[in-house]
């Protein structure tokens, strides 16, 4: 049987006709129905944050939650200014800023735990900077404490890319309460799904309106549109999905603790093998098992540790290669050198890891890797 990177959890499926049958009798299907916000109302309390709106997926909440914060400076003409964010993760961060007509500005990141390195924000900051799109990458927290120092003193918004960081807590407080916003990817491959979905977590009550009515084409009412806006709603039966994994997060990620702490014993003193241990005071939901192989030290590469992995039938997955700024698409923006992130993307390999990854397969895939 092959292993994948990931395998979504699932409820019983009978959980999910008991919560889709409402659906079927009400014919109420999508905009925002019942189903729609009891999700939105567990969430609240789950994630323990004031606001949030729940998006079709991950990406437009990201994408629509930057046009809703408006990030508009003085000066600065419409889709003029510059973001600083980092260019070790999935593509969908720097799309999201692009296509607001924003300028990435790739600022590079800190080995230890590949999030942005606080310390090289500010030597980009520009008259032109309107932002800064962190990501907690891996489930990685950023340092959100020295990033909201920096954004307060040069007047920038902060949204955070918490698509890997469902759930997580840093200090004892919720994720989705540090800076302006917090997206999180509710796409099968997370730690937590509905399928497809997403949402942006906020406290400003100004942001509510502009975030809820964007993703439906900007209505306010029946004859009025408030925004140029898309179409990006969570559908009821997805957000049926979400309301019965959400019932399981705990038992899941527990799981998924249990998977972590196994590779952790396996590899944790592999020469030429790095791990990443849970950041201090992080809570974390065990997202993604990055693992840094050091070609001399270990003996082979990355790249041939995945293809022997592969040839096991274990599809591990080289997240995040190539780093943004070397793909094509954002090929204007290559001079910007990130030595660090680039380090990253060509030595780092994502182990399987999910809710339901047998013991013995965890220790397969570590007697295939030590076997060099
Ligand atoms: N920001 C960040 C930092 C992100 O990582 C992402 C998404 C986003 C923003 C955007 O959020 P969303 O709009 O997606 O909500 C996957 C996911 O599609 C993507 O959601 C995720 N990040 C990214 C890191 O990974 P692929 O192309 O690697 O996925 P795929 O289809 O190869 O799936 C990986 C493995 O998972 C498969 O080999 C098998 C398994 N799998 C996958 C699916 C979809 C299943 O077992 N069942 C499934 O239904 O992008």
């Amino acid at each position: 049987m092959p292993i994948y990177v990931t395998r979504p959890s699932m409820p019983e499926l009978n959980d999910f006709m008991e919560e889709i049958r409402p659906i079927f009798e009400r014919r109420v299907l999508t905009n925002m129905g019942p189903v729609y916000k009891k999700f939105q109302q567990m969430l609240i309390e789950y994630l323990e944050v004031p606001e949030l709106s729940l998006f079709t997926n991950g990406h437009l909440a990201l994408e629509l939650g930057i046009q809703a914060v408006g990030l508009k400076k003085q000066g600065v003409a419409v889709g003029g200014g510059e973001v600083i964010t980092t260019p070790f993760t999935f593509v969908s961060t720097t799309h999201a800023i692009s296509r607001n007509n924003l300028k990435p500005v790739f600022c590079d990141i800190r080995l230890e735990d590949y999030c942005m390195d606080p310390d090289r924000i500010e030597e980009l900051i520009t008259d032109k900077t309107v932002a800064i799109v962190p990501v907690h990458v891996y489930g990685n927290i950023c340092d959100v404490r020295k990033i909201q120092k920096i954004a307060d003193k040069h007047g920038l918004k902060v949204i955070y890319d918490g698509a890997h960081a469902f759930g997580e807590k840093f200090d004892g407080e919720s994720i989705g309460n540090f800076g302006d916003a917090t997206m999180f990817s509710f796409h099968a491959t997370k730690v937590f799904n509905s399928i497809e979905g997403g949402a942006m977590a906020f406290h400003d009550k100004r942001y509510g309106i502009p975030l809820h009515e964007l993703k439906n084409f900007g209505i306010h009412g029946e004859v009025e549109i408030s925004a140029i806006g898309g179409n990006a709603k969570l559908d009821e039966f997805r957000a049926a999905m979400g309301i019965c994994n959400l019932r399981r997060m705990t038992a899941c990620i527990e799981a998924r603790r249990a998977v972590h702490e196994q590779y952790f014993e396996r590899l944790q003193n592999v020469e030429g093998i790095r791990l990443c241990p849970v950041q201090e005071k992080v809570t974390s939901n065990y997202a993604y098992l990055p693992i840094y192989v050091d070609r001399e030290a270990f003996g082979k590469s990355r790249d041939d540790l995945y293809a022997t992995l592969r040839e096991h039938g274990i599809y591990t997955r080289k997240y995040f290669y190539p780093a943004i700024n070397e793909l094509e698409c954002y090929a204007d923006f290559q001079k910007q050198a990130t030595p660090v992130a680039h380090d990253a993307a060509i030595h780092i390999l994502t182990l399987p890891i999910y809710e339901g990854l047998a013991r013995d397969e965890i220790d397969r895939i570590c007697d295939i890797i030590l076997q060099k």
